[in-house]
Order: structure tokens, then C-alpha cells, then sequence
């Protein structure tokens, strides 16, 4: 195992997957604690919920918001707004650690300055998944998004600039975060199935924060 070089690349602490996109792997494992204490004041306000697409379908993967904005979906289209529809009061302020940690992460992967107005908090459960998709409703494309991953461990599909372009497979596990700025910011990505598995801390579920710069 260890002299085989895919198998040294999977643990390598820092791992740049193309242009501008940064793997920092167990970058937040030793604020797991602290995230999830956090993550849960943030549900207990703003449940996680399965949404609907335009299309009509309802997403496998439960979703809510903290920050500024969040990201919705329903029957007429997706959107970031101020308001969760759902219980029609403000998303929850996004906590100190989730903003503190995607901050110290970009600027460790050459973003400096990053502050996030919105979180996406998405809970993958076993055979959940996310199709190949652009996140393009933010108004600055040139702010990165940061992306921390709890939980069981998914593989995530990272495509071109293309929805035909063949995606790398990456395997995300608990307390790696990504960095995805300047030219790998629109790239398609998408996440497999979630596989049965147990973690520790959070079961047999997989978390993904994603923190966004999503108004002006
Ligand atoms: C890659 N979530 O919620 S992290 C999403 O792992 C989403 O749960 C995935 O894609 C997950 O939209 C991936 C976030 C992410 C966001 C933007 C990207 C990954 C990206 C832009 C380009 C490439
Ligand atoms: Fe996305």
C-alpha cells in the first residue's frame, strides 16, 4: 500500500484536483465537535427538508439553510432568499465555526478574504445522491465555494465544464473540506449514492456544509 502512489494520494493533506480547486483533507476533523453542537441549534431553528425541483422531483437529499440567504428549490424554479419558506421567519445566523472554518480554508487554498453569507446544509442518507448539476444562482462567481464533509464517506463526482465531460471520482470522508474558486468554480459536480455505512458521531448519515458567497 504504501508504495502504491493512488493509495498515498488519497491521504495526501493538501490536494489540488485542477485549477482552483483545492482538497483539504481532515482540514475541519478537529472541529467536529464544535460543527455539529452548531449544526444542531441551526435544525432545531430551520429543519432539514427534502425539496422539490422544477421539474416536479422531490430531492433525495434533506436540505436547510443558515446565513444571510439560503438556497431553495420548489415547483417554479431555484433561488436564494432571505426567508425559509418553511417556517417563514429568517434562515438561522450562520454560527462563528462554520464561517470561521471556510474562511481559514480558502485563504489556505489562495482566497483570502472569503466571507460566506450563506450555508447550505445538505444530509445525505444511505442511497441519497445529487445528479450532475452547475451551482450557478450566485451572484459573484468569483467569491469560491467551500464545502466541508461530515459523516459517512461519499464519492464525489467532479466534472468539466460540460455535463458530457467524464467526471473524477474523489472520495470525500469526515472532516475533509474543499475549496472550489476561479476556473473550477462552474464545473459540473455531483455526488453517488450514499453507500450503508456508520460513523461515529453522526450515524449512518453523510452531512455536506456548504458555504457560499451567494448576495453582494
Ligand atoms: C464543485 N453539494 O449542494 S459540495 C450542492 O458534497 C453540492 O454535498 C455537494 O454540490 C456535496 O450544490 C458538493 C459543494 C460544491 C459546490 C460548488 C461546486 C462543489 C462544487 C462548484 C464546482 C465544483
Ligand atoms: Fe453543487
Amino acid at each position: 500500500m504504501q508504495n502504491n502512489p493512488l493509495a498515498q494520494r488519497a491521504t495526501e493533506p493538501r490536494q489540488e484536483l485542477a485549477p482552483g480547486a483545492v482538497l483539504l483533507r481532515a482540514f475541519a476533523a478537529s472541529q467536529d465537535a464544535a460543527l455539529l453542537t452548531a449544526l444542531q441549534e441551526v435544525v432545531g431553528r430551520s429543519p432539514l427538508r427534502r425539496m422539490t425541483t422544477p421539474g416536479g422531483y422531490r430531492m433525495s437529499v434533506a436540505m436547510t439553510n443558515c446565513g444571510e440567504c439560503g438556497w431553495i428549490t420548489d415547483e417554479s424554479g431555484y433561488h436564494y432568499g432571505a426567508v425559509d419558506p418553511s417556517t417563514a421567519r429568517r434562515w438561522p445566523p450562520m454560527p462563528r465555526v462554520f464561517g470561521d472554518l471556510a474562511a481559514a480554508a480558502a485563504a489556505a487554498a489562495g482566497f483570502a478574504g472569503f466571507a460566506p453569507d450563506a450555508c447550505l446544509i445538505s444530509r445525505y442518507e444511505p442511497g441519497a445522491r445529487l445528479s450532475l448539476h452547475q451551482d450557478k444562482d450566485e451572484i459573484d462567481h468569483e467569491a469560491p465555494i467551500v464545502s466541508i464533509s461530515l459523516g459517512v464517506a461519499a464519492v464525489f463526482l467532479f466534472g468539466g465544464q460540460r455535463r458530457s465531460e467524464r467526471p473524477l471520482r474523489v472520495p470525500l470522508r469526515h472532516g475533509d473540506v474543499v475549496v472550489w474558486g476561479g476556473p473550477a468554480r462552474l464545473r459540473y459536480h455531483g455526488v453517488m449514492p450514499l453507500a450503508d455505512g456508520q460513523h461515529p458521531l453522526l450515524g449512518a448519515c453523510r452531512v455536506n456544509l456548504s458555504m457560499r458567497k451567494a448576495g453582494k
